[in-house]
């Protein structure tokens, strides 16, 4: 049948073979900012049980919550001090063996955050491994003598620079050892090279949830366990810094590949899905390696190809707001799209986490006239690409990045707050480069993620009685939020939740077509077809806030494109453009 167009390329996206989480709908919760249900101003686990319903309602299948565990909270949860029991004041393992049960009650599986390539500094291993250099857990981090410079002056073992700005190893005065950490001093890094540590960490953070009933992890940092021997140097790229960027030595290290089949075999015996964190990974063989089915690995990754469209590439913040263009973004998207063409793999859709600013600030208009427009076209974008679909809490209301004139004392996140202390420590205190430190911190922070989600009018936006949250509530909670989006059929959320009705119907492509961007180059709309082996999608998207022509393609002889769902109303035509921040999806219909 001519109408039908198959795609010049093979269509073999993806082993459709059916793995509950393939067509999953994930929905990420973080616990501190979630709901409060007790009214000490931080949200708790029981305030997640709470709102099952709620994120059932969206359609989401799956949720993840990051890290619950107890945590003396440098990092917010991702330094964990015992990884078999919960943070005090999120609740109890009898909290958590609710939620686990709440979910599975509604037909929702659960994942949680497995953050293993470090723990907290007062998690009771390192406390006996910085206890004595002949202690038996010693080894179970990574400690080094110091080296000496020219001056005779103590310096570390090497020039790593850690993710949050400052030097990657600190001094132990008790032992005379520098130890490694890749984020916060008070996240030491685990020894993965040590055997017995490995069975330790599966045993204590893998196994202890997997018999409590979750459904799989949401594996942090995944690519970084394996160090390079003899911890080289990092190449000098900013020679005015003290310490460098890493990590395309500490990233996709020698025996990473070995680790992940060993944590795989641990996981086996449950039907588990594992999704790992995969930053600084431009080698597609290394990724096809971590996530084809065959290699029995994980079962998918998040790329950070999307997220890192406009941001600096010596650090994050060495960037302005909004610096990438259209094709930029395509492109990004393609890379993880293209992942699962003609191979076993499998892939993810996302643009929003717990580390990232919100979407519709840096990729659309957060303008009052265009916000909830923006929030409807990139639902269709993430909605309409193949993989395992990641909501962020807030996202399916189109909640947008902190206000402008917010201080900086605003900011809580280590990442920001670092950065900001590490220019004006650069500068001595220069107004000019503190602004516009400020002004990156404004468009990219985690912050963006991490203030309290927007339920309803009410005082602290229904996300807490207490008048102290522990990030302060966003000035426009009156006019984002749940409730009153539930009450508006053309609210963001109900576009959400119409756009997860429209994935499920044509799953065979949207969920697990072949992707093929038409406009690669156009700098305002972007375009593309999902193709499975017997029908065709088109997605059409407006990228700015004019009007844009649409010229559809042309379709064989015999074929009609269906508009099948907009973000717009559509009773008054205006076919030939597309307007600001519009998004159409259309399906390729055979006259029979
Ligand atoms: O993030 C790992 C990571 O690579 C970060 O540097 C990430 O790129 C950065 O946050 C983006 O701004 C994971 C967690 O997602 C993050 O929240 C933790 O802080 C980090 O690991 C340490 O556990």
């Amino acid at each position: 049948m001519a109408c039908t167009a198959q795609p010049a390329t093979s269509v073999a996206a993806g082993n459709t073979q059916g793995k509950w989480w393939k067509d999953g709908v994930v929905y990420q919760v973080y616990p501190a900012s979630f709901m409060d249900s007790n009214g000490d101003g931080l949200g708790d686990i029981r305030g997640i049980t709470s709102k099952l319903d709620y994120i059932k309602s969206i359609g989401a299948t799956t949720i993840w919550v990051c890290p619950h565990y107890d945590s003396p909270q440098f990092d917010l949860g991702y330094d964990i001090s015992d990884y078999e029991s919960v943070f005090p004041p999120y609740g109890t393992l009898q909290d958590m063996d609710d939620l686990i049960s709440g979910c599975h009650s509604r037909g929702l599986k659960i994942i949680v955050d497995l953050v293993i390539n470090h723990t907290s500094y007062l998690h009771k291993w390192f406390q006996e491994s910085r206890s004595s250099k002949s202690n038996p857990k010693r080894d179970w981090y990574i400690w080094r003598p110091a080296k000496y410079n020219a001056n005779g002056r103590r310096i570390p073992p090497n020039n790593w620079r850690s993710n949050f700005s400052t030097n990657a190893w600190t001094w132990d005065e008790a032992t005379q050892e520098y130890y490694l950490h890749l984020f916060c001093p008070e996240q030491p890094d685990l020894n993965w090279e040590n055997p017995e540590t490995r069975k330790a960490i599966y045993a204590s953070a893998i196994e202890f949830w997997l018999k409590k009933g979750v459904d799989g992890f949401r594996v942090d940092t995944v690519n970084m366990y394996s160090k390079p021997k003899d911890l080289p140097d990092a190449p000098i790229i900013n020679p005015k810094a003290e310490h460098q960027g890493a990590a395309s030595l500490y990233c996709n290290g020698p025996r990473m590949h070995e680790f992940l089949s060993e944590m795989h075999d641990v996981m086996a015996p449950y039907d588990t899905m594992t999704v790992g964190e995969c930053p600084n990974t431009p080698d597609r063989s290394k990724v096809l390696k971590y996530v084809s089915a065959a290699e029995k690995q994980l079962d998918m990754v998040f790329l950070f190809d999307v997220v890192d469209v406009g941001q600096g590439t010596e650090t994050k913040y060495d960037t302005t707001p909004r610096n990438w263009t259209l094709p930029v973004l395509k492109k990004a998207v393609n890379n993880s799209q293209s992942l699962i063409i003609g191979t076993d793999a499998w892939t993810t859709s996302f643009m929003e986490n717990h580390d990232q600013a919100r979407s519709i600030s840096r990729f659309a208009s957060d303008a009052p006239e265009h916000r909830v427009h923006s929030g409807r076209m990139l639902a269709m974008l993430n909605a309409t690409l193949s993989g395992t679909l990641f909501i962020y809490q807030g996202q399916e209301i189109g909640m947008i990045n902190m206000p402008e004139d917010w201080p900086i004392e605003e900011y809580k996140d280590v990442e920001s707050g670092n950065f900001y202390k590490y220019v004006a420590r650069a500068t001595n205190s220069d107004p000019v480069a503190l602004a516009k430190a400020k002004a990156a911190i404004q468009h990219l922070s985690r912050d963006h993620a991490r203030y309290p989600m927007c339920w309803d009018s009410t005082p602290q936006g229904g996300f807490s009685t207490n008048p102290k949250t522990w990030m302060r509530v966003h000035d426009l909670t009156d006019e984002i939020n749940v409730a009153q989006q539930e009450a508006d059929e053309g609210s963001v959320l109900n576009f959400w939740r119409r756009m997860l009705k429209v994935r499920q119907d044509y799953s065979k492509l949207l969920v697990h077509g072949y992707y093929e961007v038409l406009d690669e180059k156009n700098e305002h709309t972007y375009s593309y077809w999902k193709t499975s082996k017997d029908s065709r999608a088109l997605v059409v998207l407006n990228f700015t806030h004019r009007a844009q022509d649409l010229e559809l393609p042309k379709v064989e002889t015999g074929g009609r494109l269906n508009l099948a769902i907009s973000t717009y109303e559509h009773s008054t035509g205006a076919f030939d453009s597309l307007r600001p921040y519009e998004g159409r999806l259309y399906i390729l219909e055979c006259e029979t």
